[in-house]
């Protein structure tokens, strides 16, 4: 308990960082050198529901819905993707600042939408 209030403390003053992290596109040349990192959403959860990443390493987040149509959000990270029902959408970002950030969804998906999220932690 007191460990996931203490992330929502850390997460929400880390939104006044934003614009400190820069996220770029996926179409990049060398996109294909980039890290992988698969998540999968699904009322009411992100699986993985914690993931690492390095400041200054660029990584693509390829995130899948099981189901219905979720959100990812993330202002620190300008992540704000939607993942379409039971499709696959792939973002490229690269994180500059270090911290422990909460990914929620914000894209309504069912009773307890308001309970889904997941940990980034920029190390
Ligand atoms: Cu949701």
């Amino acid at each position: 308990m007191f460990r996931s209030r203490l992330t929502k403390t850390i997460s929400t003053a880390a939104l006044c960082l934003s614009g400190l992290l820069t996220m770029t596109g996926a179409n990049r040349a060398h996109a294909d050198d980039v890290p992988v990192i698969e998540i999968t959403a699904k009322r009411f959860a992100f699986t993985p529901d914690k993931i690492t990443l390095k400041k200054g390493q660029t990584v693509k987040l390829r995130l899948h819905s099981e189901d219905v149509t979720h959100g990812f959000f993330l202002r620190p990270l300008k992540l704000d993707e939607e993942i379409p029902a039971g499709q696959t959408t792939e973002v490229t970002v690269t994180p500059q600042t270090v911290g422990t950030f909460t990914t929620i969804c914000d894209h309504f998906c069912g009773t307890n939408h308001g309970n889904m999220n997941m940990t980034i932690v920029v190390e």
